[in-house]
């Protein structure tokens, strides 16, 4: 009888930290880690990203069919980080570049001027969202969109981080 109960406690044990461990992997949330030649740096989630105003974009993807697209501009996660951008965007700070990594090890730039209003007027973004839905696995949780360029090589998926440095 005793052995019994062993038995089955040891069961209970096993079965009480597998679904605890189950539970941690499923709450831990999607993030994008913002670091750098930045003031503020911080780990965006996808719930504070959830809460900040969204702009929507219609662009093509490589299989040529129209995409609707909502997120943030870049430039309000890197104002909200501390990044020099408007007045103080100018002397040496135009060296600055934004680079984006993915999980998979892809990465792309953009110069921090370019994600500035004052100097260009294309929207590029963060989103979470294809369609109204949440990005398919393979692409999200979260992806860059950017509205005018024909080809979607900077539109980078599965992004983990995004870093502000001085060019050299
Ligand atoms: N993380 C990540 N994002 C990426 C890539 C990649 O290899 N890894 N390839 C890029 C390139 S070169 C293209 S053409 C598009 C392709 O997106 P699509 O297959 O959804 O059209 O994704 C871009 N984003
Ligand atoms: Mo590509």
């Amino acid at each position: 009888m005793k052995k019994y109960f062993n038995k089955v406690l040891l069961q209970l044990i096993f079965t009480v930290s597998f679904l605890s461990l189950a539970n941690a992997q499923v709450k831990k949330e999607a993030s994008v880690n913002i670091t750098g030649e930045i003031t503020k740096p911080y780990v965006l989630t996808l719930s504070d990203f959830a809460k900040m105003p969204r702009v929507e974009i219609i662009r093509k993807d490589r299989d040529d069919k129209d995409h609707q697209y909502s997120g943030v501009l870049l430039t309000d996660l890197l104002i909200k980080a501390g990044a020099t951008m408007g007045k103080e965007l100018r002397g040496n700070n135009l060296t600055k570049y934004v680079m984006v990594e993915a999980s998979d090890g892809y990465r792309i730039i953009f110069s921090l001027a370019e994600l500035d209003p004052q100097f260009s007027d294309d929207k590029i973004i963060l989103t979470n969202t294809m369609d109204k839905k949440p990005l398919p696995v393979a692409d999200g949780p979260f992806r860059i969109i950017v509205q005018n360029e024909t080809k979607p090589a900077r539109c980078i998926k599965q992004v983990t981080s995004i870093k502000i440095g001085f060019a050299k």
